[in-house]
Order: C-alpha cells, then sequence, then structure tokens
C-alpha cells in the first residue's frame, strides 16, 4: 500500500522533510492534496482518533502521525533511513528536532509577533527578529551542524553514523531553502562550513535525489511558504 503524505499544495514547507526521504528511498506515495486539494487535509483530522494539529501528515496503514519529526522517526528504518541501534536512532531524532528548531526560527524572522497577520503588518519587528537571526542563530546552529558532522565517529561526512539518513536528506533541504530566503546572509555564513556544504553536495548527487530535483515536481519556494525571501530581512 502507498504512503499517503497529507501536506498544503503550492509550497515545499514542511512537507518536503518528508518528501526527501519518500524520493530518497523510491517509495510508492501518494502527494494527496495535490491530487484531491487542500480539504483532504481538513477532513482527514476530523475523521481520525489521532487528529494532528497541522500538516504535514502520514498515513500508513492504520497509523496516522502528524509532526514532522515524527513522521520520519515513523519512516527513517522502514525506508533505510536511520541507524539500526536505539541509541543512534534517537541521535538521529534529536538531529530532527533541532532542524525543526531552526525552521520555526526562520519562520518566526517574517512572522515575529502573530502568525495570522501579514508580514506587512508586523515589518519593524519582522527586521529586528531577523537581524537576530542572522547574527546570532543562524552561525549557532549551523556551528552545531558542523560540530555533529565532525564528531561522528564514522568519520563519513554524514551527520550520524556511516550511512546518510533522514537528517542528511533534512539538513539539505533546510540548507537550500535558507539560501532563498538569505541569500546574503547564507553566502557569508557558509564560508567556513565546509561540512556542512560537502555534506548538500552529496546529498543532491544521490541518484534518486538528483533525479527528483531534475524532474520538476519539487515545489519552488515563495513568498507564502515557511521561508519566504524578503530582502529587508536579509540584511
Ligand atoms: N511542529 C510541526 C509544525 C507544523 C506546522 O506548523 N505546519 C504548518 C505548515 S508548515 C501549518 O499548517 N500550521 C498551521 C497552524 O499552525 O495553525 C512540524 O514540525 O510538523
Amino acid at each position: 500500500m502507498s504512503y499517503e503524505l497529507y501536506y498544503w499544495t503550492g509550497i515545499p514547507g514542511r512537507g518536503e522533510f518528508v518528501r526527501m526521504a519518500l524520493e530518497d528511498a523510491g517509495a510508492d506515495y501518494v502527494d494527496v492534496a495535490r491530487v484531491k486539494g487542500d480539504g483532504v487535509i481538513e477532513k482527514l483530522a476530523k475523521e481520525v482518533a489521532t487528529p494532528s494539529f497541522a500538516p504535514p501528515v502520514l498515513r500508513d496503514g492504520e497509523i496516522v502521525v502528524g509532526q514532522t519529526a515524527a513522521i520520519l522517526l515513523h519512516l527513517g528504518p522502514k525506508l533505510g533511513l536511520a541507524p539500526r541501534q536505539a541509541a543512534a536512532r534517537l541521535w538521529v531524532h534529536q538531529i530532527q528536532l533541532t532542524i525543526a528548531d531552526l525552521t520555526v526560527e526562520a519562520h518566526d524572522t517574517h512572522h515575529p509577533v502573530d502568525v495570522n497577520a501579514y508580514f506587512e503588518e508586523q515589518r519593524p519587528e519582522a527586521r529586528r527578529r531577523a537581524a537576530a537571526f542572522r547574527q546570532q542563530r543562524l552561525p549557532k546552529f549551523l556551528d552545531w551542524f558542523e560540530t555533529v558532522i565532525a564528531r561522528n565517529p564514522g568519520r563519513s561526512g554524514w551527520l550520524a553514523g556511516t550511512r546518510a539518513s533522514y537528517a542528511d536528506l533534512s539538513l539539505f533541504h533546510l540548507v537550500a531553502a535558507l539560501r532563498y530566503a538569505f541569500p546574503e546572509a547564507m553566502s557569508r555564513e557558509m564560508r567556513g562550513r565546509d561540512r556542512v556544504a560537502e555534506l548538500c553536495r552529496r546529498v543532491a548527487e544521490r541518484p534518486r535525489i538528483a533525479a527528483y530535483l531534475a524532474s520538476g515536481r519539487r515545489l519552488p519556494f515563495s513568498e507564502s511558504g515557511v521561508f519566504r525571501h524578503y530582502p529587508e530581512l536579509d540584511g
């Protein structure tokens, strides 16, 4: 049976972290809203005993799971994208949760006050938040990823263990998203962060990911997504 992914149409958003894993594994999956429309997301939440607060949501037979990191915790072993040992799996999950943290902080640069209001209604706060993000938070997160790769006892160039995991695929997407949102800051900050840059290159070269990137199926970033490019927030 196919996996069913429920995520908003039109933006890569957090759904893309899940898609990256499904695509890399060559898994059989349906992007349900892209076939039937966004209404299926609310419909699913009304029907099941485990309604997710927000998409992405994955249905795998009887299992319906939300929260990107939980979805990947479930999918990782099934797709061959997680280590075998429990401690190593927990470590990959921790890394994924940190990727989720950075995703929230990137989102909050353009919506620092009210998630339901327009960016234009919170511009001064957004500029202030984005400056702190660029100057303090972004370098701190990138340094942490560099350290994680450097300390990996497997010395594989991946975040954990000797083989790529779903967290590596997510880091690739996150770096691509940050490059879109903050091109100036990222071109500065990626200088000297060679391990993260190399990891991203290697992910892009994985045959199924390379085919996916070339396919035109990957949705473009835009100013309605989680990661938005407003030049004034890029400093
Ligand atoms: N922590 C959740 C966040 C999910 C989330 O914020 N989803 C967004 C789209 S990317 C959404 O639709 N949110 C609706 C809401 O928060 O009301 C995750 O990592 O999956």
